[in-house]
C-alpha cells in the first residue's frame, strides 16, 4: 500500500481499494436473476431521471463524479457508506438469525489481527492511552446461553483523530486492532480507547457528493467487531454509545437500537460496559 504523508480520502481510499482488490470476489448469480436485478436497477434510474427531469449538465456532472470516485479509489468507501446497510439488513432477514444483530463491515476491516488474551488492552500509542478509556467486557454464547470457549472477538476502531491503522500514514500497523481470544467460558474483557464520533474521509469525491446535498460526513462513535467460533455463524457488527453525537444521524445509516451501549464511569475514571454476543449455529 502506498500512502500520502497527509491522511486524505485519496490515501485511505486507495488503501481500501487495494485491500478489496486483493480479495477474490465471485457470485453464482444466474442470467435470469442478473436480468431481473439489472432491469429493475436501470428502470429505477430511469424513473428518477423522469421524475426530476434531470438535465444534461446534471448528467455530465454525474459522469465526471463517477470517474472521480474510481480514480480516487473511493468506491469501497462510497458503497459501504451508502449501500451496504441495505445489503446487511436483507441478508440478516433472509437467514432468520436469532443471535446478536449485525451491522455493516465498512471499508477498514483487516483479517488476521494479532491474537490477544481474553483479558487484554488493545494495542495503543501513548496518545491513545492518554484519552478516556473503556473497559468492554462480555461473553460469547450460543442461542441457549452456553459460553463458547475460545471464541474470537476481532475488534478494530479509529483513533481519537478519526484514523484507522493501515488506512492512514504513521500509525503502527495493528494499532487499535486485535483478535481477542475468549476464555473457556467465552468471557472477555477489553480495555480500549473510548470511541469518539468519526468523520468519513471527506476531502475527495465522496465528500463532494455529501456537500452537494448539504449533508454531513459524521458517523457516531463506534466499535467494529467480528465475533466467530467454529460451527457457528460469525457476526460482523458495530456497537454504539448512548447519547453520543450522530447516533440518530449516521451518514452510513448503520445504527440499530440493539447495538447501543450505556457505559458507566467508575471512581477510577474508567468507563465500563458489558455486552454479550449470541451466535447462531451453522
Ligand atoms: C468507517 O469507519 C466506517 O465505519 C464506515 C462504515 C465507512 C467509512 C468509515
Ligand atoms: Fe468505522
Amino acid at each position: 500500500m502506498t500512502l500520502e504523508h497527509t491522511p486524505s480520502a485519496q490515501g485511505s481510499g486507495s488503501a481500501a481499494t487495494e485491500k478489496f482488490k486483493s480479495e477474490r470476489v465471485s457470485s453464482d448469480t444466474t442470467k435470469e436473476r442478473a436480468a431481473a436485478i439489472y432491469q429493475d436497477l436501470l428502470n429505477g434510474v430511469g424513473d428518477v431521471i423522469r421524475k426530476h427531469e434531470v438535465t444534461y449538465d446534471e448528467y455530465n456532472v454525474f459522469k465526471q463524479w463517477l470517474i472521480d470516485v474510481g480514480e480516487g479509489g473511493e468506491w469501497p468507501l462510497f458503497c459501504d457508506v451508502f449501500v451496504e446497510h441495505h445489503i446487511e439488513e436483507v441478508n440478516y432477514q433472509r437467514h432468520e438469525f436469532k443471535g446478536t444483530k449485525g451491522s455493516i463491515e465498512g471499508p477498514y476491516y483487516v483479517p488476521n489481527a494479532p491474537q490477544l488474551p481474553s483479558v487484554t488492552t488493545m494495542p495503543m500509542r501513548e496518545e491513545d492511552l492518554s484519552a478516556p478509556q473503556l473497559v468492554f467486557s462480555g461473553q460469547v454464547t450460543d442461542l441457549e446461553g452456553k459460553g463458547l470457549a475460545g471464541a474470537h472477538v476481532e475488534m478494530w476502531s479509529n483513533d481519537a483523530d478519526g484514523y484507522y491503522s493501515q488506512f492512514a500514514p504513521d500509525i503502527p500497523e495493528w494499532n487499535l486492532r486485535g483478535t481477542i481470544v475468549a476464555d473457556d467460558d467465552g468471557n472477555f474483557s477489553i480495555t480500549t480507547l473510548y470511541p469518539v464520533p468519526y468523520r468519513i474521509p471527506h476531502d475527495g469525491p465522496t465528500g463532494a457528493f455529501i456537500e452537494s446535498y448539504g449533508g454531513h460526513p459524521w458517523r457516531p462513535a463506534h466499535l467494529h467487531l467480528l465475533v466467530s467460533h467454529p460451527g457457528y455463524n460469525g457476526i460482523i457488527t458495530q456497537l454504539y454509545f448512548n447519547e453520543g453525537d450522530y447516533i440518530n444521524d449516521d451518514v452510513a445509516s448503520a445504527v440499530k437500537p440493539e447495538l447501543i451501549l450505556n457505559p458507566k464511569k467508575g471512581d477510577d475514571g474508567l468507563h465500563r460496559v458489558n455486552y454479550d454476543f449470541v451466535l447462531d449455529p451453522k
